[in-house]
């Protein structure tokens, strides 16, 4: 904590390569799931942000897609998502998974090469670094924690290294008194209850994606986008419809699965996961399409509505 009990307000960005556990230490940190996390990495695509309200300070948090080396247009696309979600914060945590390696192994243990990259990109946007060292629980011997450590600190001097397990709700408190530490002065900008700036309607396309990654084998979640086309609340339930788009027509037999299983286990699924959210019932209605090779080609990932972000308005 601070000295003074001054109200403070600012952002801060959660970046990192993909799979460390970003959206979870969000979710965590916010108190409600509203980013989807699931063991596949490259889950995240956009930014969100995931509103941290106390009583003495509103964090609003930066979820951001995972640092790597893209190759498809929608990768560079997550890429740059990622490093805009850096700029202008009051502090950036830097997360990284902690090698879950034996005493002698994780002695002589190095970042690899995409880590440093990214620590590298991270680092020349010049705003103050926290390290954040995650999945402490699949540590096997406490005591690898500090090589790990070294190895970061001799790639860079931190602000601040704090180990989590954000999955378990360790280590948030002194990760909490770092990031008010790093908090400038100021009111809070969004109501107390507001949990996120996407519209609901984001939300639920983001929680049939969750379902995808539950039934679709390997890399078939990843040329999937899912839009959605109707999002009606007037009713006694919510009425929502939803596209989801493959990249090719063999595709699309896979994802409606025969005698459209598949479509149906992820239609009742993400149902589930949409009403959890809202609270209300929920009739959903997924269609499959094609849009041939959207994951390489910018101009239909900004009709499916993944614009850069120094281009037009975001998907709502
Ligand atoms: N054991 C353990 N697993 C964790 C912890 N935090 C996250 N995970 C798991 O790690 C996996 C990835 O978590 P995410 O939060 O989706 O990771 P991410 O960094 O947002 O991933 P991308 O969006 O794909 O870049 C999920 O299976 C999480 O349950 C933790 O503290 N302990
Ligand atoms: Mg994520």
């Amino acid at each position: 904590m601070p000295v003074d009990s001054a109200h403070r307000f600012g952002f801060v960005a959660v970046c990192g390569r993909p799979n460390v556990g970003k959206s979870t230490l969000v979710n965590a940190l916010v108190g409600e799931p509203v980013a989807i996390a699931t063991p596949h990495p490259q889950t995240t695509r956009e930014r969100m942000l995931g509103i941290w309200s106390r009583p003495q300070f509103q964090a609003v948090l930066v979820d951001t897609p995972g640092l790597h080396r893209p190759r498809s247009a929608l990768n560079r696309y997550m890429v740059s998502e990622a490093l805009a979600g850096c700029r202008d914060v009051d502090v950036v945590l830097l997360l990284a998974e902690i090698p879950s390696l034996s005493l002698d192994r994780s002695a002589r243990w190095e970042p690899g090469d995409v880590a440093r990259d990214g620590l590298e990109r991270i680092v020349g946007l010049g705003r103050p670094i926290v390290l954040v060292l995650t999945k402490t629980d699949q540590l096997r011997d406490s005591k690898a924690l500090l090589p790990v450590i070294d190895a970061w600190q001799r790639l860079h001097t931190f602000d601040a290294i704090v180990p989590v397990a954000a999955l378990h709700n360790e280590g948030l408190e002194p990760l909490e008194r770092e990031v008010i530490n790093h908090l400038p002065e100021g009111p809070s900008h969004f109501p107390d209850d507001q949990l996120t700036d996407r519209p609901l309607r984001w939300h639920a396309a983001e929680l049939v994606r969750a379902e995808l990654f539950e039934h679709l084998e390997q890399e078939l979640p990843y040329s999937c986008a899912v839009v959605i086309v109707r999002y009606d609340e007037r009713g006694p339930v919510d009425s929502i419809e939803a596209t989801v788009f493959v990249e090719r027509d063999s595709q699309r037999g896979m994802v409606v699965g025969k005698g459209a299983r598949v479509i149906k286990a992820i239609s009742i699924g993400a149902r589930a996961r949409i009403e959890r959210l809202t609270g209300r019932g929920c009739d959903l209605r997924l269609r499959v399409d094609v849009a041939p090779n959207w994951t390489r080609d910018p101009s239909r990932l900004a009709t499916l509505g993944y614009v850069p972000p120094d281009g037009a308005p975001r998907k709502s």
